[in-house]
């Protein structure tokens, strides 16, 4: 039996020696040490031991049995360092990498040219006011002194939501709730950004929908000239100090009387160029003296006050000063035409 018990030491140890796999050390495991393996088989043939054969053959035992318990737990702590080993390989984070960047946006160029000019007016004590796309007919058409048969009232030309909704062709309206708002107090200085709407047909120079900025200056006293001091001191601001503006007739149904204003080219200064189409000079404006109708429906009486206003497409302005050739760039997203304008 001794015989036996050491036999299958050396038999156990050899192959427990030999194994790389922890599944394979668990089958031997159970294979000598199960409650039906090897030693277990070789103990049950005790009871036919004499009782002083039994201790000895029993510490035998114990010894073969804790033999082979010891090289098991040994491999076992070895296949446990390895395969956490391995986890931490698999898992390894390097904690030093720099991030992934993402693409940085910037900012839209009309947006851009619109807080441009808005910066340039709050420079000269100006207020923002903004209002409602969807407008009345009173506010958009009526308080603007357009009587009611006035060609820009053709429901051809507008948005009609409704026999009195419209989308708003203009920012006007926005300046006529603000006199109102104000009660007849003076100063009014505000200028007016926003989307307005016409019924066009797209090409690269008209778009259904476009940006426009007005102003608006009422007091005591104010004058022509008022006017053509601030919009020289804007266009200084906005195209360059060497430029300067010039004044043509016009006429607007809002104002009295009206005129077209010119900015001197920046870019040829004067010389003559294709931008300026060889005149020396670029159209960026209309503006004029606020109609007395005007003046008193927004609530101020046309003899003790006077005003100044004038209005603006911000994507004209856009094309002009960064060289776009079609209106349709602001629009339709390309990629490679918004990215031009990241870092400027
Ligand atoms: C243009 C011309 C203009 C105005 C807008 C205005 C507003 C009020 C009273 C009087 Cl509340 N006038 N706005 C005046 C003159 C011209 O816009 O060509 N815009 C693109």
């Amino acid at each position: 039996m001794k015989e036996k018990l050491e036999a299958l030491k050396v038999e156990a140890l050899a192959k427990l020696q030999e194994v790389t796999d922890p599944q394979v050390l668990n089958d031997l495991r159970v294979k000598y040490l199960g409650k039906k393996g090897e030693l277990t088989e070789v103990l049950r043939g005790m009871g036919g031991l004499s009782a002083e054969e039994r201790p000895v053959i029993g510490q035998v035992a114990n010894l073969v049995r804790s033999a082979i318990e010891e090289i098991i737990s040994t491999k076992q702590e070895v296949f446990q360092q390895q395969e956490t080993l391995g986890r931490l390989q698999a898992e390894k984070v390097d904690v030093t990498l720099p991030g992934r960047s993402l693409p940085q946006g910037g900012i839209h160029p009309l947006n851009r040219v619109v807080q441009e000019i808005e910066d340039i007016f709050i420079g000269m004590g100006y207020k923002v006011a903004e209002g409602p796309e969807v407008e009345t007919d009173y506010y958009n058409f009526e308080a603007l002194n357009l009587p009611k048969d006035h060609p820009a009232r053709d429901m051809q030309d507008s948005f009609y939501l409704t026999d009195d909704l419209l989308m708003r062709t203009q920012t006007s309206p926005v300046q006529v709730r603000t006199m109102q708002a104000m009660n007849g107090e003076v100063p009014v200085k505000i200028i007016c950004p926003g989307k307005v709407y016409r019924r066009d047909d797209d090409d690269a120079t008209h778009s259904f929908q476009f940006h426009q900025i007005e102003g608006l200056v009422i007091g005591s006293n104010i004058r022509m000239s008022d006017l053509k001091g601030t919009l020289n001191q804007f266009v200084k601001e906005m195209f360059g100090p060497s430029t300067g503006i010039r004044l043509r007739p016009s006429f607007f149904p809002f104002t009295e009387p009206s005129v077209e204003v010119d900015v001197s080219c920046f870019k040829c200064g004067g010389d003559g160029c294709r931008l300026c189409k060889q005149s020396g000079w670029l159209e960026i404006l209309g503006a004029g003296m606020v109609h007395p109708n005007v003046l008193r429906m927004g609530g101020y009486d046309p003899e003790k006050y006077s005003g100044f206003a004038f209005g603006m497409g911000v994507e004209r302005i856009a094309m002009l000063k960064y060289g776009i050739d079609d209106i349709r760039y602001f629009y339709t997203n390309d990629m490679g035409f918004v990215k031009q304008f990241k870092g400027i």
